[in-house]
């Protein structure tokens, strides 16, 4: 079985972070692993505390991940400060992890913050250099392109600002976008090569995790091989899949149905268009 790996922010709720991710992995038949980079105390409702681990500690966790598996693939979330950032990306270059997904996740749906804001200069100049796809939702492209995203060609521009970085390809996904019947995600790899992937929207407020889990469905799929277009299309279906059965779980925004995507067998209305 192939193995994985999520450095990611643990969430008490076990709809976002870690558990999002470690689920979704089971789901798609890979071996999840993780090292856990930051303990937030939270539930539906909203983040009521998050304490960093230390870094010594971290490393440990990347050490011990690192010496006794066969990473396939590998995806990061929460990293909260520079000094953890810079100390994942050096262990990463150590083992020459290869097809990261870099999760740029900066805020939590009730704005608190899970990477400090010094922190963004850490990811564009050591991490995402190593990446293989930068995942950021539009207010995340625009916090990291410096470029307010209004239609296709402002996302364009975003797109090719965060490619600056060195990362090989950035995939804008369209939750944020304003249209209310569909959404789209975007892609754009470091040759110019574009994807959009268009698909209906749903209405409601249980999207809790919805951008680990699709950063996770993705990391499965590319450590099984697939191609670019293939991970992609199924992290999407996936992702949907998860909104449109969601839970009910929670008094506030809740989490997404991990095992969606298996129990239905009907995928959704998901294409490319150009
Ligand atoms: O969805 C972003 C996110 C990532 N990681 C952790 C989180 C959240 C959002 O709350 O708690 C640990």
């Amino acid at each position: 079985m192939k193995q994985v790996l999520t450095i990611a922010g643990s969430d008490s709720g076990g709809g976002a972070g870690i558990q999002a991710d470690i689920k979704t992995f089971q789901e798609l038949s890979v071996f999840g692993t993780s090292v856990v980079t930051a303990v937030t105390a939270q539930n539906t409702l909203g983040v009521t505390d998050v304490a960093p681990v230390p870094v010594q500690n971290i490393e440990k966790q990347l050490q011990a991940v690192g010496e006794d598996f066969q990473i396939a693939a590998l995806k990061t979330g929460m990293l909260f400060d520079a000094e953890t950032i810079q100390t994942v990306t050096a262990w990463i270059r150590h083992y020459n992890w290869r097809n990261l997904i870099v999760d740029p996740v900066m805020i939590a749906k009730g704005g608190a913050s899970l990477l400090q804001e010094e922190a963004k200069d850490a990811l564009l100049q050591d991490l995402l250099p190593l990446a293989a796809v930068v995942t950021p939702n539009i207010p995340e492209a625009e916090s990291l392109s410096g470029i307010r995203i209004h239609d296709a060609r402002t996302r364009r521009n975003a797109a090719e600002k965060i490619l600056q970085s060195g990362a090989k390809g950035v995939l804008i996904k369209g939750g944020h976008g304003k249209n209310p019947d569909f959404t789209e995600d975007f892609y754009l790899d470091q040759f110019g090569g574009t994807l959009v992937l268009k698909s209906p929207r749903i209405q409601t407020k249980h999207t809790h995790g919805t951008g680990c889990t699709f950063s996770a469905a993705l990391t499965a799929e590319l450590a099984k091989g697939r191609s670019f277009p293939d991970a992609f299309l199924t992290a999407k279906q996936f992702i949907q899949s998860a909104i449109e059965h969601a839970l009910n779980i929670g008094a506030g925004h809740g989490p997404t149905n991990h095992g969606a995507y298996r129990h239905h067998t009907q995928k959704e209305a998901i294409r490319y268009v150009q």
